[in-house]
């Protein structure tokens, strides 16, 4: 379903005349308000009427992460304080959160593109939405809470943890839509069938998945633990927060961004050129109508591409590949590059082992190591022929990764419930590298 048929089918020649009189309005607009972007066009020998056509945003400078740092926490903001009505930061791994600001319209925007995701994902008004992404400076609670109210649809604010409630609430309130990370929902299942619950029967139809990498395998996962169809979408607090783009319910064969909001390109992370369509790189966004925070180019680390054929659900927007991983988490295994999602991808798939794993990155000189830690199931373990069983897995899986990945690591087999589990974001990868 479309829930804003006008312009989610917009014919491109208008979408695109449209973001070229939307992109030359925020260029000006950053300009004269922001005096970082003052500053970064003026050394780059640009200015806002330098922008003819969408092709001339090459010309523009791109703005990083660090560069919200340096700025912290509201250099870059663009209007006074007194119209911002929200604030919420991303906490980031290492070093400062990055702050970002919403005036009211902003708010309504989001709330807008977010009963969008819902509707794509086939989510309508009569739905009982049990939302556990989590309440406060992260943006996923409050963004999928406004837009649920915004479609009409019913929405329990329940935010992160506390799985036992969650569980209680998933039972008697008996909501038809669950909205989480989903490392969490295999979590929330897995406790769940632990309780005695039957978890497929419960009243949950579809699931809105994001805020972290996962395969194709995991979904499959996630579709049989819960008996639901498992969607995904992405976004990222700099640009707005969740609903920058999204799968639609007909094709689930890439995510489409809501190109009248956000401009994307695909860059050589390397060079920094723009990449043409179906080639791998970075995202990298432009937002057409934030008030509060414009982002000019916002390279945003993540690793996808872009692929323009239309879909057979009617949307004209273009459709992003699923996030396979940053380009800071991509692991690089004696020579070879690969993303902790691939690895899942290839773990995921083999009977007998739990889709809980973690991955331990070291050095041995100059070399890095590779240990992945994976739980087996309850019945690998408790087989009476135990130690033959699991190193005909350990081996199994040391052959696949080597033949899918091309990769070497040694393989831990873990005891099932044994690993952490998350209720949020998963940490997937323990860098020792670092410490
Ligand atoms: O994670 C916003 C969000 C909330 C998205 C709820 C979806 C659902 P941040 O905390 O700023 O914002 O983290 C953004 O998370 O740059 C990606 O690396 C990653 N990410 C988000 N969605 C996906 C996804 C929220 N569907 C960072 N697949 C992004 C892969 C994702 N990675």
């Amino acid at each position: 379903m479309i829930h804003d048929e006008e312009y989610e089918t917009l014919p491109r020649e208008a979408l695109e005349a449209l973001q070229l009189k939307r992109l030359q309005q925020v260029l000006r607009r950053v300009y004269s308000n922001v005096g970082f972007y003052k500053k970064s066009f003026d050394k780059a020998g640009v200015t806002p009427d330098d922008l003819k056509t969408l092709d001339d945003l090459k010309r523009f400078p791109f703005t990083t992460k660090q560069d919200l740092r340096d700025n912290y926490p509201f250099g870059l903001f663009a209007v006074p304080m007194s119209n911002i009505v929200r604030l919420h930061a991303s906490s980031g791994t290492t070093g400062r959160s990055t702050v970002v600001g919403y005036t009211k319209r902003d708010i309504d925007t989001w709330a807008g593109l977010l009963a969008r995701c819902l509707v794509a994902a086939d989510i309508t008004k009569n739905d009982i939405i049990h939302n556990a992404y989590g309440y406060g400076l992260f943006t996923g609670g409050l963004g999928l809470h406004y837009g649920a109210e915004k479609l009409g649809a019913s929405v329990i604010p329940m935010s992160g943890g506390n799985t036992k409630r969650q569980l209680m609430i998933l039972q008697d309130f008996g909501p038809t839509a669950i909205c989480c990370t989903p490392s969490y929902a295999l979590n929330l299942a897995e406790q769940g069938r632990a309780m005695g619950i039957d978890m497929r029967s419960l009243n949950l139809r579809v699931g809105i998945f994001g805020a972290e990498p996962w395969s194709n395998e995991m979904r499959d996962e996630i579709e049989d633990a819960l008996n639901i169809k498992a969607m995904n979408i992405y976004g990222l607090s700099e640009i707005m927060g969740p609903g920058v783009s999204m799968e639609c319910s007909e094709a689930r064969e890439g995510l489409h961004v809501f190109e009248d909001y956000f401009l994307v390109e695909i860059i050589n992370p390397e060079t920094g050129a723009v990449l043409p369509p179906g080639e791998r790189g970075e995202l990298v966004f432009t937002t057409l109508t934030k008030e509060a925070v414009p982002l000019i180019r916002y390279r945003t680390r993540d690793v996808s591409s872009l692929n323009p054929a239309p879909c057979r659900c009617g949307r004209t927007f273009h459709r992003m590949d699923r996030v396979m991983g940053r380009s800071d988490d991509m692991l690089i295994i004696r020579g070879v590059n690969v993303f902790p999602s691939q690895i899942e991808a290839v773990l995921v798939a083999i009977e007998g082992l739990e889709p809980h794993y973690q991955l331990i990155v070291d050095r041995e000189g100059t070399l890095d190591t590779l240990e992945v830690q994976v739980e087996v199931t309850e019945s690998q373990f408790a087989n009476a022929d135990q130690v033959k069983v699991l190193q005909k897995l350990e081996r199994l899986i040391v052959k696949d990764m080597k033949d899918y990945l091309g990769i070497t690591a040694k393989v831990k087999l873990v005891e099932p419930r044994s690993l952490g589990r998350s209720e949020g974001k998963a940490n997937r990868v323990i860098d020792k590298r670092k410490i």
